[in-house]
């Protein structure tokens, strides 16, 4: 196995700004690494194969800023993306550092700020279309709680899909080829988020008026603090058709939220990760939401950002290796992975209730039967550590 991994734009790379851009500030200490201009990130990712960026309005645009300044803003923004040849896979609202934010955006109970928040939406979605973004995520990481005396949680999540609805006819109105992605996570900032799971978040979209246009951007690391298998939640949103745009990093379970380089800790769940998402056909962004170790300066950024990249198309061969291995498809016929595609009992109709009834098993010999998954894993092991 080569161990040159070099991205291409084909394939769907991508980081957000405030990632690369992150300067290592924590709850317990300040900055520890200098600002990157945008233009030098977006030459940087352009160098590393990258495809395309995301960003929060704030992350390029002066907050509430002046008509005019807002406008040059935008336009530098679209002057490096032209310059550097990448697109802007993903934009999204900065719904949570101004301190008006503090109980809520688009759940504040102060309905002024709730309609702040969706005029602030409203604005970057306009900017979005312009630069040609195709998902428009939200994560509502003040939308909760401390105290639940402080929400009933049944208004909170009306007025969320109330919000979504109203951004979505705003959407259709306006004619913009975008679809909107929300994120789960579970806590942090806030005690309790809203929508803390993808699970979740699945069922809301379920009640929405605008449904059809809105899934999910989940996110390794916020299922994974809640000890939720990522996989699994991956697995069911690709199910549902709802696997809108993805946020990969890394994170152990029951932390608060690490963001560390994909990659860098489940290795094995990311195996699993990476062959799910390529053997899909998942066509969207891979999108890194991480940030380099505190402990880097500038380089170690640059560094953090390649090791993304990496992992990632390492894992990719890794899995296209274990699925060409003759012996992986004999322990999977023994383990009978096919045979979950067959229809159990099809639609029902009463004769094929009547013929499942009458029907005899010998309930002995298939409890006696073994599944040969030791084996099998063993094979997904020595992959993955180069010895099979
Ligand atoms: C977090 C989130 C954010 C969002 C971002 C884009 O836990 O901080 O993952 O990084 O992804 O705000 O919506
Ligand atoms: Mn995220
Ligand atoms: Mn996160």
């Amino acid at each position: 196995m080569s161990t040159e991994f070099v991205a291409s734009p084909e394939d769907h790379f991508s980081f957000g700004l405030w990632t690369v851009g992150n300067r290592g500030r924590d709850p317990f200490g300040e900055a520890v690494r200098p600002k990157i201009e945008i233009k030098e990130m977006l030459h940087r990712l352009a160098e590393l194969g990258v495809w395309g960026i995301s960003y929060h309005d704030d992350d390029a645009f002066t907050f509430n800023g002046e008509d005019s300044l807002h406008r040059q803003e935008v336009d530098a923004l679209k002057a490096g993306l032209e310059e550097t040849g990448l697109v802007c896979s993903m934009a999204t609202t900065n719904l949570f550092f101004h301190p008006i934010f503090k109980d809520g955006a688009l759940t504040s109970n102060d309905p002024r700020v709730r309609r702040f928040a969706i005029q602030k939406v409203m604005r970057n979605i306009d900017v979005a279309a312009e630069l040609g973004a195709p998902t428009y995520v939200f994560w509502g990481g003040r939308e909760g709680v401390e105290t639940a005396a402080s929400k009933d949680t049944r208004d909170a999540l009306s007025r969320y899909a109330e919000a979504i609805d109203f951004l979505a006819g705003y959407v259709k109105d306006s004619g913009y080829q975008m679809r909107f992605a929300l994120e789960p996570k579970p806590n942090e900032p806030r005690g309790d988020i809203f929508l803390p799971t993808v699970g979740h978040a699945l069922a809301f979209i379920s009640t929405l008026d605008n449904a059809d246009m809105v899934g999910l951007n989940p996110e390794v690391a916020h299922e994974t603090m809640s000890g939720l298998s990522f996989y699994q939640g991956v697995a069911q949103a690709i199910w549902q058709g709802k696997l809108f745009h993805i946020d990969l990093n890394d994170q152990r379970i029951g932390r608060f939220d690490q963001d560390f380089r994909f990659g860098s800790e489940g290795i094995k769940d990311h195996f699993f990760l990476v062959r799910l998402l390529e053997n899909s056909g998942y066509a969207g962004a891979k999108h890194f939401d991480a940030h380099a170790y505190r402990t880097e300066d500038v380089d170690g950024v640059w560094d953090f950002a390649r090791g993304c990249i990496r992992n990632y198309l390492a894992l990719r061969a890794k899995a296209r290796e274990f699925d060409s291995d003759p012996r992986v498809a004999q322990a999977m016929a023994y383990s009978g992975v096919a045979d979950l595609a067959e229809p159990t009992v099809g639609p029902y109709t009463p004769q094929a209730a009547a013929a499942l009834k009458a029907e005899t098993f010998d309930v002995e010999s298939l409890a006696q039967r073994g599944f040969g998954n030791e084996a099998l894993d063993q094979l997904v092991v020595d992959h993955i550590l180069g010895i099979a």
